[in-house]
C-alpha cells in the first residue's frame, strides 16, 4: 500500500479514537467539542498509553530486581506535556494528520492550550525536567521525587511597566497527566521531643501529615520504557478532628485542614533571599520523609531485609533543599530497623550522592538549630552525632587544625550565642555522600578552591564535574519543527537520540543550498516570534532585524542592566548619526524577579521605561527595538529560543554555575555573547572562538579586580559613552514623570561598588557588540558560524550528562540502553 494511503488510514483511525474518547470520557459530542475539549481527550489517548508503558515497566524492574535511581528534587519544571507525549508515543504525525486542516483547531492550537507546569523557579527545576526526560530515554530504572505543588511559579503580568504577580492556578481545570495512588499514602511527623536510649532514640511527635501519592508518567523516546515523577500532596489524616465539623463548626473545620495541607499549597521562590521560613523546611522534610518510606516500602517488597539497600538504589540530591534526607535514612536504619550506627552511616554514604548549583554565599542554605529541634528534634540529635564523629575523623586527619574544623563544622556557631547556631544544610550533604558534583567545569573548579575547599582537602575523591546539558527532544525536536525538518532531511532523524550526530553539519555550513534553507528556517521562527510579541504586548517587530536575546531569571548577578547599559548606547549612537553601519535590532528581554527583590523588579520597570521611549522615537525607526515579553516560562521560551539570532549569556565571571539556556539558544542556531562564566566557556571549547563573541573580565580578573580595590566611578567618569548612558537612567530621561525612579540603581552601580562589575565589562562588551553587527552585515559568514555552532552542540545533551551520572556515580552504568 502506498506510503500516504498508510497515513490516511491511520490519522482516520487516531481521530475516531479521539471522537470515541471525547463522547466516553470527556462527555463532549464530538462535531462541537471546543478546542480544550479536543485537549483533552487527545491527552486521555495519550494518558491510556502512558499507563500501560508504566505498568510494563514496573514489571520488568520487579522482576530483574533493578537497582534503582531517585532523583529528589524540591522542583521539576515540566512545562506542558501532550506534544512530548505525543512524539515519544510515535502518535504526533497521526495527530497532526488528523487535525491540522480538518477544518477544527490545528493541532498545534490544541497543544497551546494545555497550562504550563511550572514546578520549578529556573535552572534547577528545568534541568531535573530534562534529567527525567533523559533518564527515560536511556532506559534507566529511575524516579523522580518531588512536591505536587496547587500553585507553581506565579504567572508574570507588566503593568505601568512593572511587574505584578499572579497565582499560578495550573490545576484548576485539573490534569489529565497525573494518577493518583490512593493506596499510597504515609505519616510525616512533626514536633515534639526526642529521647535516646542507647543507638536508638524515641521520637514522641505531635502533629502527623498525610503524603499522598501522585505519579507523572515520563516516556522515554524510542524505547517503551519510562520513568515516574512521584509528586507529594500535602492532607489532613483522614481521621482526626471529626469533631468540629460534627459540630458545625465549619470554619474551626477548614482551618484545621488548611493547617495541614498548606505544606504543598506553594512553591518558594528559592532564588531571592534565603526564605528560612518555617513553612519551607516543613516542605523540604515532608517530601522527603515520604519519599524515603516509599523507597524503602519499594526495596522491602523486593528484598526480604534493608541490610542491601546501598546495593540496591541510588538517591540523588539537587542541591541541598532534599538534605534532611541524610538524617531521615539514619533515622529509618537506626530507629525503625534496628541497624547499628556504624552500618547504618556507610550505608548512607554509598547510596547519598549531591550536586551544587551556586556558589554564591548568600544562596548557600542554613536552618536555625532551633528551628530543626523544634520541627525535628530527632534529627537534630542525628545531626549532631554525625558532625561528632566527622570531626573527630577531621581531628585525625589534621590534627589540631582548628580553623578547618570550624570551616567544615555541620553547624555555624554564629556568634556563640545559642540562637545563632544554624545547620549548614551543603555540609550535611557531603558528609553524607560519596559524590560531590558541580554542573560546570569552571563551576566545579571554584567549588573545590572556594566554598568546599576545606572538604576538598579532606576528600578530594568525592569532588566531580558533570557538566549540565539539555534535552534536545522538547529543545529541538519540539521546539523548533522548521530546523528539526531541515536536518530530518539533511542529516537523519537519528539526533534525537544521539546528538553527536550533529557533527555530520559541519561540512553542510559550506554548502550554500543548506545555509538558504537554514536561514529560511530561522526566519520561519522569527515570524511565529514577531506574531506572538505583536498580539502580547503591541510591538512590532521586523522579522529580519537582528533577535537579539536575553530571556532568564532578573537577578543582579545575570546582568540584564548591562544589555540595557549597551541598548542605551546604541540608542544615542543613532541619535547622534554614529551607527549608520549598525545592523537594525531587536532586543528582546523576558524573565521573573522574585517577587521581594525590589532590585530585579526595578531592572524589569526600566527596560520597559526604556522600551516604551526607545520604540515611540520616530528617529530610531526600525533600527532598534527593545522589547519584555511577560511571563517567562518554558512555552515562552519554547516559542523565544529558536528564534534567536544573539544569545545573551553575560553574567559576571565566576556567579552562574552553568546556565542551560546558553545550550538551548545556540542549538537552535544563536550565536553567544557571553562571558567566561560556566558551561560558555565548554561551549565556545567546542564551537571555536571563531565562532562564538567572548568578551570581558574571566573569573581570576574578577578576583583580582575585587581585591585591588575597584573603582567603578572613575569608569564612570572616564568613558563618555557610559557616562552619558548612566546620566539618561539617573536623570529621568527614561522616566520623566519620576525623575528619581532609578536613583538608587545608579547608585549601586557608580557609587556603591558594582558588586558585579558590570562598568568593568562594559568597554569590551559594547566593542564585542560592534563586532556583533559588523558579523551579522556578511549573512553568508553569520550563517555559516551559526551551522558550525550547532555541529558542535552533541556535547550539551542530557543524554550525555545522564550517562555519566549514571556510570560514575549512580553505579548504573550495566542499566544504560545500549547503542
Ligand atoms: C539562589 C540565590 C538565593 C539567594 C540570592 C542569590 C541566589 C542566586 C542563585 C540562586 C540559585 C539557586 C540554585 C539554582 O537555581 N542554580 C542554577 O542551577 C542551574 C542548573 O544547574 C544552573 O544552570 C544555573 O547556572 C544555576 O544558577
Amino acid at each position: 500500500m502506498a506510503e500516504s494511503r498508510k497515513n490516511e488510514i491511520a490519522a482516520a483511525a487516531f481521530r475516531a479514537e479521539v471522537d470515541e474518547t471525547l463522547l466516553h470520557s470527556v462527555a463532549a459530542e464530538p462535531s462541537t467539542a471546543n478546542t480544550k475539549e479536543i485537549y483533552k481527550a487527545l491527552a486521555y489517548v495519550a494518558r491510556k498509553q502512558l499507563a500501560i508503558r508504566w505498568v510494563n515497566t514496573q514489571i520488568e524492574d520487579r522482576k530483574k530486581r533493578a537497582r534503582r535511581i531517585y532523583y529528589m528534587s524540591m522542583e521539576f519544571l515540566i512545562g506542558r506535556t501532550l506534544d512530548n507525549a505525543l512524539s515519544a508515543l510515535g502518535l504526533r504525525d497521526d495527530a497532526a494528520a488528523a487535525f491540522d486542516g480538518a477544518g477544527g483547531p490545528s493541532l498545534t492550537e490544541i497543544i497551546e492550550c494545555e497550562p504550563d507546569a511550572g514546578l520549578g523557579n529556573g535552572g534547577l527545576g528545568r534541568l531535573a525536567a530534562c534529567f527525567l526526560d533523559s533518564m527515560a530515554t536511556l532506559e534507566l530504572p529511575s524516579w523522580g521525587y518531588g512536591m505536587r505543588y496547587e500553585y507553581g511559579m506565579f504567572a508574570q503580568s507588566i503593568i505601568n511597566g512593572g511587574q505584578v504577580e499572579h497565582p499560578d492556578s495550573w490545576l484548576i481545570d485539573g490534569t489529565a497527566w497525573e494518577f493518583p495512588r490512593p493506596g499510597t499514602a504515609f505519616p510525616v511527623r512533626f514536633g515534639g521531643t526526642a529521647e535516646h536510649h542507647g543507638e536508638w532514640a524515641e521520637w514522641s511527635a505531635t502533629e502527623a501529615v498525610e503524603a499522598r501519592a501522585f505519579d507523572y508518567v515520563i516516556p522515554g523516546h524510542g524505547t517503551d520504557r519510562v520513568s515516574t515523577l512521584r509528586l507529594w500532596r500535602a492532607g489532613a489524616p483522614a481521621q482526626i478532628d471529626l469533631n468540629a465539623f460534627n459540630s458545625g463548626d465549619y470554619a474551626r473545620a477548614a482551618e484545621f485542614k488548611n493547617r495541614f495541607e498548606n505544606i504543598s499549597w506553594v512553591l518558594y521562590p528559592n532564588d531571592s533571599t534565603p526564605a528560612g521560613r518555617e513553612l519551607r523546611l516543613r516542605q523540604e522534610y515532608f517530601f522527603v520523609s515520604a519519599s524515603m518510606q516509599d523507597i524503602i516500602l519499594h526495596h522491602l517488597e523486593e528484598h526480604k531485609h534493608i541490610n542491601n539497600l546501598a546495593d540496591q538504589i541510588a538517591i540523588h540530591l539537587n542541591d541541598t533543599h532534599p538534605a534532611i534526607a541524610v538524617a531521615e535514612l539514619m533515622r529509618l536504619f537506626c530507629d525503625e530497623y534496628g541497624m547499628l550506627w556504624t552500618t547504618a552511616w556507610s550505608q548512607c554514604q554509598r547510596i547519598f550522592s549531591y550536586t551544587n548549583h551556586t556558589l554564591m554565599p548568600e544562596a548557600l542554605e542554613t536552618w536555625p538549630v532551633s528551628l530543626i529541634q523544634y520541627l525535628l528534634p530527632r534529627h537534630m540529635l542525628i545531626i549532631y552525632r554525625i558532625n561528632q564523629e566527622f570531626l573527630a575523623e577531621v581531628d585525625r586527619l589534621f590534627p589540631g587544625d582548628f580553623d578547618l574544623m570550624r570551616s567544615v563544622s555541620l553547624i555555624d556557631e554564629g556568634d556563640g550565642s545559642e540562637g545563632s547556631k544554624r545547620v549548614r544544610m551543603a555540609h550535611l550533604c557531603i558528609v553524607g555522600s560519596h559524590r560531590i558534583n558541580g554542573v560546570s567545569q569552571l563551576h566545579s573548579d571554584l567549588m573545590v578552591r572556594t566554598i568546599f575547599a576545606g572538604f576538598a582537602r579532606l576528600y578530594p575523591e568525592r569532588f566531580h564535574n558533570k557538566t549540565n546539558g539539555v534535552t534536545q527532544r522538547r529543545w529541538l525536536a519540539q521546539a523548533n519543527p522548521s530546523l528539526s525538518a531541515l536536518l530530518d532531511r539533511s542529516i537523519g532523524k537519528d539526533w534525537r537520540l544521539n546528538l553527536n550526530r550533529l557533527r555530520e553539519l559541519r561540512p553542510l555550513a559550506s554548502d550554500a543550498r543548506f545555509r538558504v534553507d537554514f536561514a529560511a528556517a530561522k526566519r520561519k521562527n522569527k515570524i511565529r516570534l514577531a506574531d506572538y510579541v505583536r498580539r502580547e504586548t503591541g510591538v512590532a517587530l521586523n522579522p529580519d532585524s537582528l533577535f537579539d536575546v536575553q530571556v532568564k531569571r532578573i537577578h543582579e548577578y545575570k546582568r540584564q542592566l548591562l544589555n540595557v547599559l549597551h541598548v542605551i548606547t546604541r540608542y544615542d549612537a543613532i541619535l547622534h548619526g554614529q551607527a549608520d553601519d549598525a545592523a537594525p535590532r531587536c532586543v528582546i528581554f523576558a524573565g521573573k524577579a522574585a517577587s521581594s527583590y525590589h532590585m530585579a523588579k526595578q531592572i524589569i520597570r526600566l527596560i520597559n521605561d526604556i522600551a516604551s521611549v526607545i520604540n515611540n522615537d520616530p528617529r530610531v525607526q526600525d533600527r532598534l527595538k527593545v522589547v519584555f515579553v511577560p511571563n517567562y516560562n518554558v512555552s515562552i521560551a519554547e516559542l523565544i529560543m529558536p528564534a534567536a539570532d544573539l544569545s545573551e549569556q553575560i553574567s559576571t565571571a565566576g556567579t552562574e554555575a552553568s546556565g542551560t539556556g546558553n545550550m538551548k539558544f545556540a542549538l537552535n542556531g544563536a550565536l553567544t555573547i557571553g562571558t567566561e562564566d560556566g558551561a560558555n566557556i565548554e561551549i565556545r571549547d567546542n564551537v571555536g572562538t571563531d565562532n562564538i563573541f567572548i568578551f570581558g573580565n574571566n573569573a581570576q580578573q574578577v578576583e583580582i579586580l575585587r581585591r585591588s580595590g575597584y573603582d567603578p566611578r572613575s569608569i564612570y567618569q572616564n568613558n563618555p559613552q557610559l557616562n552619558e548612558a548612566l546620566n539618561k537612567i539617573d536623570g529621568g530621561f527614561f522616566s520623566p514623570q519620576e525623575r528619581r525612579r532609578y536613583h538608587d540603581l545608579f547608585n549601586s552601580l557608580v557609587n556603591y561598588g558594582d558588586h558585579y562589575l558590570l562598568l568593568a565589562d562594559y568597554g569590551d562588551y559594547v566593542e564585542t557588540q560592534n563586532r556583533v553587527d559588523a558579523l551579522y552585515r556578511t549573512p553568508v559568514e553569520w550563517q555559516r558560524k551559526t551551522i558550525l555552532n550547532v555541529a558542535e552542540m552533541g556535547p550539551f545533551s542530557s543524554d550525555r550528562t545522564i550517562r555519566e551520572y549514571a556510570i560514575d556515580t549512580w553505579h548504573l552504568g550495566a542499566s544504560l540502553k545500549k547503542v
